[in-house]
């Protein structure tokens, strides 16, 4: 199936995790949620691994079919990513894609403005590049910045959906009277109706993880042990 575990979400996950993004052990989300596991994008940090994310992106994005403007990276840490993400369009699709990011600190000097690269101009489509979505909230950070550039979200592409619940959900702001929880994507997807798209899931995490106990390829103890953590993390915080 396509948005099964295909080749290139494979070598995606392959490669988070030699590279170091991807990691398994005891960490804390910014949502205060005690993880098994975490994606931390900081360590693509190489040319060649920012070569390979980038075009992880590209085939997301243009696989999805979403029409766009201008691509935007949120301060610090999407700043690579957003670019990673226009280069590799344009070597691979040939896509101009401008893109553009934020400051975190305004300037009061020079060219001044909040914005870097491609002006944001009122009615333009804008496709947000972020790293990871767990709770949603960084998200809307950034839909705040392009609703005050009278733009439009076009929608968002992340390399990793946690698949958890919202923070309408989590907080107890989620009326569907009894209708199964949404994830933070759902919902972010829902609320301003535009599409979500991760290059993987956490089940195409899960399934991998699967496959290779199955296999008892080397380490398959340690990663039974992870992979329970993260089901039972699931059970928690999940929506899958
Ligand atoms: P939300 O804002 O709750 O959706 O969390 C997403 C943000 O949390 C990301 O932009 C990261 O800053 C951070 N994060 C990761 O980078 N990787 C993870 O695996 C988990 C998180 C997290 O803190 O939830």
């Amino acid at each position: 199936a396509e948005d099964g575990l295909v080749e290139y979400r494979r070598s995606f996950i392959e490669f988070a995790l030699a590279q170091g993004v991807l990691r398994f052990g005891d960490f804390t989300a910014k949502s205060g949620r005690q993880t098994p596991y975490f994606f931390d994008a900081g360590r693509f940090n190489t040319g060649h691994a920012l070569t390979c994310l980038g075009r992880a992106y590209a085939e997301t994005i243009v696989a999805s079919g979403v029409e766009y403007d201008v691509l935007f990276g949120p301060a610090y840490k999407g700043i690579p990513l957003v670019c990673s993400a226009a280069m590799a369009l344009h070597t691979h699709h040939s896509r101009p894609s401008p893109y553009a990011f934020n400051r975190k600190e305004a300037k009061d000097h020079g060219e001044g403005g909040m914005i870097v690269g491609t002006p944001l101009q009122r009615g333009m489509r804008v496709l947000i590049v972020d790293d990871v979505m767990t709770a949603g909230t960084a998200v809307r950070e950034s839909m705040d910045i392009i609703k005050r550039a009278g733009c439009h979200l076009a929608g968002v592409v992340i390399a990793l959906d946690r698949q958890e619940r919202g923070k309408a959900e989590a907080e107890g702001e989620a009326e569907r009277g009894g209708a199964a929880p949404q994830s933070a994507v759902q919902e972010v997807a829902g609320q301003y109706g535009v599409p979500v798209l991760s290059i993987i899931t956490l089940q195409h995490l899960i399934t991998y993880l699967d496959e290779s106990v199955s296999r008892k390829d080397e380490g398959y103890e340690d990663l039974d042990k992870t992979l329970n953590r993260i089901r039972q993390y699931l059970d928690k915080y999940g929506v899958v």
